[in-house]
C-alpha cells in the first residue's frame, strides 16, 4: 500500500531513513508530505481522550498502545481545549478534520466528531507502515452522504456480512448504508408487520454497529405493493416505523420504486403520505433524519411529464428524492443532474444501480467503477451504491465508490481499483487481479449497461487470430494465448487455496472454479490445434473428449446452492473474449477435421444448419427482402404474410457457416447482408465483418433461434412487427425468437 517516490537509501547510511508516502483512501483533499523522516516513537501518550469523540477513541486505543510518557498525540474536535492551538488548521467543512504527524507530535483535530473519527481512521492507514514522513492533512468529503443501499433482489445479505460492511465503511469513510433489500419480507411484501423477535434484535444490533462506525443505518419501507390511502394504513405506517425506531434506528426512507402503473404510483398520493410520516412520525422525534423517498419514476426513461415536478412541489422540502440516472442502470453525468433537479426543486439523492447484479446474475461485477461525471459533487445530497448480493465482492467496487463520492476530482478509477485488488485480497493481489480482469462486463442484459476491458491482453492476441487469417495455425501467437489460459488456471488455483479472506472466497469460488475450467479448456483448444497440424488424430480425439467432459462440469457450478437460496446461476466468466474464442475454434477445429479425416468423426454433434438458401418463417410468416434497388442503404427485412410469387428471390436467404461456426445470412436478391443490428448492409457501405455481422444458430425442437456475435451484443434477433428486432434475454425460453429455417428446394411457394 505504499508508493515510493524517493529511492530508498542504504539502512545505516548516515542514519538516513527512506522518504516515503503513504498511499491513502478516499483520496484526501489536500495532503503536504515533508521532506522529514517520522521516528515511528517507542511510546506516545494520548491527549484529550476524556473529551473527544468516543467512538474516534476507541478505535485509537484498539490499534495503538498508549502510555504515560511520549510523543504526545492531541486529539479532539472543534471547541475542545487540547486542540485549541490548532483549530485555525480544521477545514471548515461537515466531516473535515486536520491531521500532523510529526516528530513534535500528533494531532487529530475534526471540525465535528464525525471529523475527529475520520481523522483517525487516516491516521491508522498511515501508520500501519513501519517508515514514511511526516505529513500534514486537511481533508473534508465532497459529498455529504456517501455509502450504500442494499436494494436489489435475491437473497438478502447476512447479519454478518453487514457487520463487515459497517467495519469497512467506517475505515473507508462512508456514512449511510440504507436497509431494503426486496426479499426481506419486513421490508416489503408484509411492510405492516413487525419484525419478529430475533430479527428485530439484529436489527437492534446493526444499528448499534452502524453508529459506531459513524455510519446512519437507515431503514427502508416499501409499502407500494398494496398500500391503500387511508386513514388506517399511515398508522400502520407510523407503527411499524415507530417499532423500528425502538430498535435504535434513527433514519428512514419509504421506496415506491417497481410499482409502475399502479394506482400507489401517483405524485399527489405519495407525497401527501410522505408529508404525513414527516410530521407526525419524523418531527415528533427529536433525533430522527429526514425522510428519503426512492419515486416510482426514479429514472429519466421513465418519467413522465407531471409526476416529477408534482413531487417537487407537495413534498416536505427536507425529504430527500432518490434517482438512478438517465435510465435504471446508468452512470451520473452533469446534464442529467440539472435536468432531475430542476424536475424536483432540489438535489437529487443518487441510486447507483452498480456493481448491483440481480438482473446479470451470472455476472460478477468486478472491474474498475467508471463513468460518473466528476464534476457533480455539489448537485448531489447523496450518493448511494447499490451492490451485488455478494458482499465481500462487492467491496471492489464500493471501495472505489467512497473514494469517488470523497474527493471526486481527484478520483482515478483505475488508480482506486488498483489499490482496492490489494485491499481486500492482500495475499493474493496478483491472482485476485486475473480473475477481476475476467469478470468486468455484465454481458447482454436488458438494462443495456456493458463494461468495457474484460480480459483485455488476451482480447489483444485473440483478436489478431481471429481477425484477417482468421484461425490460421500460428505457434507464435498460440504459445502466447495458452499463456494466457495457463494464467487462469494458476490463478485460480492460488485463489482456491486461500486461508487469508474465508468470506471473499467462499463468496466467488464457484467463479473462481468456472475461471479454471475456461483456462482448462483453452489449453486443451490451443494443443487441438497442435494435434491438426501435427495430424495426430489419436490426441486430437482424446483432447476433444476431455474438453467436451470439462464444459460439462464446468455447466454444472453453481453458485448460492443452498437451500432456500432465492438465486443459483451457473457462473459466466470471461464471457466477452475468452468463451467466445473457445467455443469458435471448437467448431472450427471439429469442421477441420472432419473435412481431413475421418478416425472417430461418428462422435462429433452434427452441424446445427448446414450452408444452403433457406425461407425463413416465423408465426406464419415470411422474412423478405422487399427492397428492388440493391443499391438503397439502411432498411429492414420485413415480415410478409404472403410467399412472394413474383420475386420468390426476395425471401430467399443465403445461410452460410463461417469458420467461426457462425453463420452469414443475406439475401437471394441483392447479396445484402442482415447486421447485427437487424437491418440490411451493402458491401460498398460497409464491409462484411464476420465479428459484428455473422449469427450463432440455436436449435431447438426442429427450429432455430438466432443470436448476434458477441461483439455485435450477443442479442437474440426477435420478429418485431414489421422488420427483425433485438433482445437481450438470458435463455431461450420463448416459442416466439424461434424461426423456421426451410430448404428452398423442399417448397413450391404459392
Ligand atoms: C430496483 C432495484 C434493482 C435494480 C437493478 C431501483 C430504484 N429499483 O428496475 O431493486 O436492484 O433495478 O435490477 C430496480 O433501481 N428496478
Amino acid at each position: 500500500m505504499k508508493r515510493i517516490t524517493t529511492l530508498c537509501l542504504l539502512s545505516g547510511f548516515l542514519g538516513s531513513l527512506s522518504a516515503q508516502e503513504v498511499y491513502i483512501s478516499p483520496v484526501p483533499q489536500s495532503v503536504d508530505w515533508s521532506k522529514e523522516a517520522f521516528n515511528k516513537p517507542a511510546a506516545m501518550k494520548l491527549i484529550g481522550d476524556s473529551q473527544a469523540d468516543t467512538d474516534a477513541v476507541d478505535l485509537l486505543k484498539n490499534n495503538l498502545e498508549f502510555w504515560k510518557k511520549g510523543l504526545k498525540l492531541y486529539i479532539g474536535e472543534r471547541g475542545d481545549r487540547t486542540i485549541k492551538p490548532f483549530e485555525k488548521m480544521i477545514p471548515q467543512k461537515k466531516e473535515g478534520y486536520y491531521l500532523k504527524i510529526d516528530n513534535d507530535g500528533i494531532v487529530v483535530a475534526g471540525n465535528d466528531n464525525a471529523g475527529t473519527y475520520y481523522g483517525v481512521q487516516t491516521l491508522l492507514q498511515i501508520m500501519k507502515n513501519d517508515s514514511f514522513n511526516c505529513v500534514s492533512i486537511s481533508d473534508y468529503p465532497d459529498v455529504e452522504e456517501r455509502g450504500v443501499v442494499e436494494g436489489f433482489y435475491g437473497n438478502p445479505w447476512s447479519h454478518k456480512d453487514r457487520l463487515r460492511q459497517f467495519d469497512f465503511y467506517g475505515k473507508n469513510k462512508m456514512n449511510v448504508y440504507i436497509y431494503g433489500p426486496k426479499d426481506d419480507p419486513y421490508h416489503r411484501e408484509h411492510w405492516r408487520d413487525a419484525y419478529p423477535a430475533d430479527m428485530a434484535d439484529k436489527i437492534r444490533e446493526l444499528a448499534a454497529a452502524a453508529a459506531r462506525n459513524k455510519v446512519s443505518f437507515v431503514w427502508a419501507m416499501h409499502p407500494g405493493n398494496d398500500i391503500k390511502w387511508t386513514e388506517e394504513d399511515r398508522k400502520h405506517s407510523v407503527e411499524k416505523l415507530e417499532k423500528m425506531y425502538s430498535l435504535g434506528v434513527r433514519s428512514f426512507a419509504i421506496f415506491f420504486d417497481d410499482i409502475f402503473g399502479k394506482e400507489q404510483s401517483r405524485a399527489e398520493c405519495q407525497a401527501e403520505y410522505m408529508n404525513y410520516l414527516q410530521k407526525e412520525f419524523v418531527e415528533k422525534h427529536d433525533d430522527v433524519s429526514p425522510l428519503i423517498i426512492c419515486p416510482t419514476e426514479y429514472n429519466k426513461g421513465w418519467a413522465g411529464k407531471t409526476y416529477l415536478p408534482t413531487l417537487g412541489d407537495k413534498l416536505d422540502k427536507d425529504i430527500h428524492i432518490m434517482w438512478t440516472g438517465n435510465t435504471v442502470v446508468d452512470m451520473i453525468d452533469k446534464v442529467d443532474m440539472e435536468w432531475i433537479n430542476g424536475q424536483i426543486d432540489r438535489k437529487a439523492y443518487i441510486w447507483l444501480n452498480y456493481p448491483v447484479n440481480d438482473f446479470c446474475i451470472d455476472h460478477l461485477l468486478m472491474g474498475p467503477t467508471y463513468g460518473n461525471e466528476k464534476t457533480i459533487a455539489p448537485m448531489v445530497s447523496g450518493f448511494v451504491s447499490n451492490p451485488m448480493e455478494y458482499a465481500e465482492a462487492s467491496k471492489l467496487s464500493l471501495y472505489s465508490i467512497a473514494d469517488y463520492t470523497w474527493n471526486m476530482e481527484q478520483y482515478d478509477e483505475y488508480k482506486s481499483w488498483e489499490y482496492a485488488l490489494g485491499y481486500i485480497m492482500k495475499n493474493h493481489k496478483d491472482a485476485f487481479k486475473v480473475f477481476c480482469e475476467h469478470n468486468v462486463d455484465l454481458g447482454p442484459n436488458g438494462h443495456g449497461l456493458r463494461r468495457d476491458g474484460e480480459s483485455a491482453s488476451f482480447r489483444r492476441l485473440s483478436e489478431k487470430f481471429e481477425g484477417d487469417n482468421a484461425y490460421v495455425y500460428n505457434a507464435g501467437l498460440l504459445a502466447q494465448i495458452k499463456a494466457e489460459f495457463d494464467k487462469m488456471v494458476s490463478s485460480a488455483d492460488e485463489l482456491l487455496s486461500d486461508k487469508s479472506e474465508p468470506e471473499l472466497t467462499a463468496e466467488i469460488t464457484p467463479w473462481v472454479k468456472v475461471m479454471k475450467y475456461i483456462g482448462m479448456r483453452g489449453q486443451l483448444v490451443v494443443q487441438m490445434y497442435e494435434d491438426l497440424e501435427l495430424k495426430d488424430e489419436k490426441s486430437f480425439i482424446s483432447n476433444y473428449e476431455k474438453h467436451v467432459s470439462l464444459e460439462r462440469e464446468q455447466k454444472n457450478v453453481l453458485s448460492r446452492d443452498f437451500e432456500g437460496s432465492i438465486k443459483k446461476p451457473n457462473p459466466s466468466v470471461a464471457s466477452y473474449a475468452v468463451s467466445p474464442f473457445i467455443g469458435n475454434s471448437m467448431k472450427y477445429l471439429v469442421r477441420t477435421y472432419k473435412q481431413n479425416h475421418t478416425y472417430r468423426t461418428d462422435i462429433f454433434p452434427t452441424e446445427v444448419l448446414e450452408s444452403g438458401r433457406y425461407y425463413i418463417k416465423c408465426n406464419g410468416m415470411w422474412l423478405t427482402n422487399e427492397n428492388a434497388n440493391a443499391d438503397r442503404i439502411g432498411d429492414y427485412p420485413v415480415w410478409k404474410e404472403e410467399a412472394d410469387v413474383i420475386n420468390p428471390q426476395r425471401q430467399e436467404w443465403i445461410v452460410s457457416v463461417e469458420p467461426s461456426g457462425r453463420y452469414k445470412i443475406a439475401n437471394a436478391q441483392d447479396g445484402r447482408f442482415i447486421t447485427g443490428n437487424g437491418t440490411f448492409r451493402t458491401s460498398k457501405e460497409e464491409k462484411y465483418d464476420s465479428r459484428k455481422h455473422s449469427f450463432d444458430i440455436l436449435k431447438a425442437d426442429g427450429k432455430y433461434a438466432v443470436k448476434t456475435s458477441q461483439e455485435a451484443g450477443g442479442y437474440v434477433v426477435v420478429p418485431a412487427k414489421s422488420r427483425l428486432g433485438l433482445k437481450a434475454v438470458g435463455k431461450l425460453e420463448s416459442r416466439l425468437y424461434m424461426f423456421e429455417f426451410i430448404p428452398t428446394d423442399s417448397v413450391v411457394t404459392k
